[in-house]
């Protein structure tokens, strides 16, 4: 199976606004009648890295503009002024869109150093930043009507740990809210895995969510060092079509997918022993800091093919698209 990457790619680039004048990346995209709105990650330069979400439309799933000239949605929303608001995934539930963000209390700065691991700076910032949770990653929802105004409405991970790729399924499932997420310090023989895995919550008021129930955890030498979920999963007759990333001991990141049980999505009903997409073009391979990274945070269907938007080296964003067929033959094929 092949993905055929978007001729135009990468389609969005940073510039315009001094707010993204380093990078845009890691994009939430949702379809509305024949519009693609996505809301982009970005950031005006790496020291700080310090990262708003805009928000961009289009009429054909490749040439966006932006719908406002400042970011819908800052750090210091959530109260974090010097913080960092990350990986947004966005689903329209019952009317309502939701949105699902990591956030870091404090922005790090970033070195590159040519090895494939940035340098990261953690700076003093006043006021509370002190704080031991203050350079992790925390994870919440936020919600709108319109897809400008956004409001929190919860975090759904614990401050003490980095918890991070928090997706909502794009409906309740047995009447309840459905979460990916990757708790990364949930490893050890108590967590039945030695390695980050993608784990499942759920809860019947966005509020307050059960302990997850690990799902998936690193299986192929490409996954070596975690997976993490990508996109919001995409519902079809056979089940939850699940995009997610997986990180190599070189720090190469790749895409894969699996599915997962319509009733019951803690149930992985085929995996894909191999990626579906790594880093081979230039623009997925040398960017502003980080090489090799492809990042899938949205994918919609559209005439029967997905949309797969992905970051790429955390400075732009690409599109890559294959039937949906295609896919669900291939798991097909994986079936456990
Ligand atoms: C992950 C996240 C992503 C990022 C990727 C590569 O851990 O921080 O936002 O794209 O690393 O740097």
């Amino acid at each position: 199976m092949y993905l055929t990457r978007c001729p135009e790619n990468p389609i969005i680039v940073p510039g315009i606004y001094p707010w993204r004048k380093a990078s845009s990346f890691n994009p939430a995209v949702i379809l509305e009648g024949d519009t693609f709105y996505l809301i982009e990650r970005a950031a005006g330069g790496l020291r700080p890295f310090h990262c708003f979400f805009g928000l961009l439309k289009s009429f054909d799933g490749i040439h966006f503009i932006h719908v406002k000239d400042e970011p819908i949605v800052s750090p210091a929303d959530l109260g974090f002024p010097y913080g960092s608001i990350q990986d947004p995934r966005l689903v329209k539930i019952e009317e309502r869109y939701y949105l699902t963000y990591a956030l870091r209390p404090s922005s790090y700065g970033y070195s590159p150093t040519g090895t494939g691991k940035p340098e990261e700076i953690r700076y003093s910032y006043p006021g509370v930043y002190g704080l031991p949770e203050s350079f992790m990653t925390r994870s919440g929802i936020m919600t709108s009507d319109n897809l400008i105004d956004w409001k929190q409405v919860a975090y759904t991970t614990p401050k003490e740990i980095n918890d991070r790729d928090n997706i909502l399924f794009p409906e309740k499932i047995r009447g309840r809210f459905a979460l990916l997420r990757r708790p990364e310090e949930y490893i050890g023989p108590q967590y039945k895995t030695d390695k980050p895995g993608i784990w499942l919550s759920y809860s019947d008021d966005l509020l307050s969510w059960t302990e997850p129930t690990l799902i998936a955890v690193p299986q192929e030498p490409w996954e070596s060092k975690k997976i993490g979920g990508s996109a919001p999963p995409i519902k079809t007759d056979v089940g939850w079509l699940t995009l997610y990333h997986g990180v190599d001991d070189d720090n190469i990141y790749r895409a894969g997918v699996m599915l997962l049980d319509l009733q019951y999505p803690t149930q992985v009903i085929a995996r894909v022993k191999g990626f579906i997409l790594e880093p081979s073009t230039y623009y997925e391979r040398f960017g502003l800091y980080i090489p090799n990274v492809v990042f899938p945070t949205g994918a919609v269907v559209k005439d029967g093919l997905i949309y797969i938007y992905y970051g790429v080296t955390d400075t732009a964003i690409a599109l890559a698209t294959v039937p949906l067929t295609e896919v669900l033959t291939l798991l097909e094929h994986h079936t456990f």
